[in-house]
């Protein structure tokens, strides 16, 4: 499928009734037949989209459905590298398998695996993520970063900054990050991230960065256990978010801000990191593995580590763990 015809398409169409677009013109712009173009608008059909026609001058769009696919997002793109190639499936068990498996085969840097829904999403330690069908963004971005796999860390936290951004260009919503990987709004978690390395001893190969987004479930679509610890989009700004619109702004502060981490190292980021933290000199608790106790959080270290203060004084970075502000 020429998924940038369709793009193109679906981009032009969205100037409404007064200028349709004209199947036969952008046939020949593209160099396809005129069957082709009128297969790509019976495809948005498909899909949900409600096309018009004005006889002898062409389509125009009605409606849009809330949809994550390849054209969808395509329509909104501005980075160069990111998103340029979307694998789009209805459902999948988890993103991050199928991205695991690109990137061995080879994926390009920044190819954006996404599903309207997963059956088996996960967060860290294998914990699940729910992950409904149509309410959420539940992707995967294969990334290729110039850096050590002792640098991979941080781009958990440059991808919070991402999305951070995201949100608040596309909604009227400030997010703040608990540190390493949650975005919350109002204490309740908006957006999980799961970062997951392919390496040798010295050089990343591939960085794949799971994204798990709550856009427009109503509290009643969280399963119960969620139901007084998570939020959407939605539920915070009261009015349907496109899902769409906010997956290509994360793609482009996304690969903005990998390739600043790239060329000038971690500091630039972390002030912006800092900026949006909701625990920094806040007392928290800490659970890892190993053990459990309380500190105060005081930022974090060039290297991405959470650097906190135990009640004796000494400073202790940490590189994994669960916190909680008390
Ligand atoms: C995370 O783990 O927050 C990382 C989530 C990453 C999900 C994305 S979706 C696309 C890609 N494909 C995948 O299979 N995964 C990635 P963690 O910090 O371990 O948090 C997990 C905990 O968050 C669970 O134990 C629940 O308490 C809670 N949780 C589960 N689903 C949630 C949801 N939809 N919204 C808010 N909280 C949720």
């Amino acid at each position: 499928m020429n998924t940038n015809v369709k793009t193109e398409l679906l981009r032009r169409m969205s100037a409404g009734k007064e200028h349709p677009v004209s199947g036969q013109q952008l046939a020949d712009e593209f160099g396809v037949s005129r069957t082709a173009i009128w297969k790509y608008v019976k495809e948005l059909e498909t899909e949900g989209y409600e096309i018009g026609s004005v006889r002898k001058k062409g389509y125009y769009l009605i409606a849009s459905p809330d949809a994550v696919t390849p054209a969808a997002i395509q329509q909104y793109l501005t980075t160069p590298l990111y998103g340029s190639t979307i694998r789009y499936t209805g459902t999948c068990p988890s993103t991050q398998l199928i991205a695991h498996d690109e990137a061995q085969n080879g994926a390009a840097d920044g190819t954006v695996i996404i599903a309207d829904e997963q059956t088996a999403g996960k967060g860290r330690l294998s914990r699940p993520w729910s992950s409904a069908a149509g309410k959420g963004i539940w992707m995967s971005v294969i990334t290729r970063p110039a850096l050590t796999p002792q640098q991979a860390p941080q781009m958990t936290l440059v991808t919070a900054v991402a999305i951070v951004r995201a949100i608040e260009e596309c909604t009227s919503v400030t997010p703040s990050i608990k540190w390493p990987n949650d975005i919350l709004v109002n204490g309740r978690k908006l957006t999980g991230i799961l970062t997951e390395l392919q390496a040798d001893p010295d050089r990343v190969k591939a960085i794949i960065l799971g994204i798990g987004m709550n856009v427009n479930q109503e509290p009643d679509d969280f399963p119960s256990e969620l139901q007084s610890i998570a939020t959407s989009l939605r539920i915070e700004e009261g009015q349907p978010v496109s899902r769409a619109k906010l997956v290509a702004a994360v793609l482009s502060y996304l690969e903005q801000y990998v390739s600043l981490y790239v060329e000038k190292g971690f500091a630039p980021l972390k002030l912006l990191w800092e900026s949006y933290a909701d625990s920094i000199g806040r007392r928290i608790r800490v659970s890892t593995l190993q053990e459990t106790y309380e500190a105060v959080a005081r930022g974090i270290s060039d290297d991405g580590r959470l650097e906190v203060q135990l009640d004796d004084g000494t400073i202790r970075g940490i590189y994994s763990a669960d916190i909680h502000i008390i």
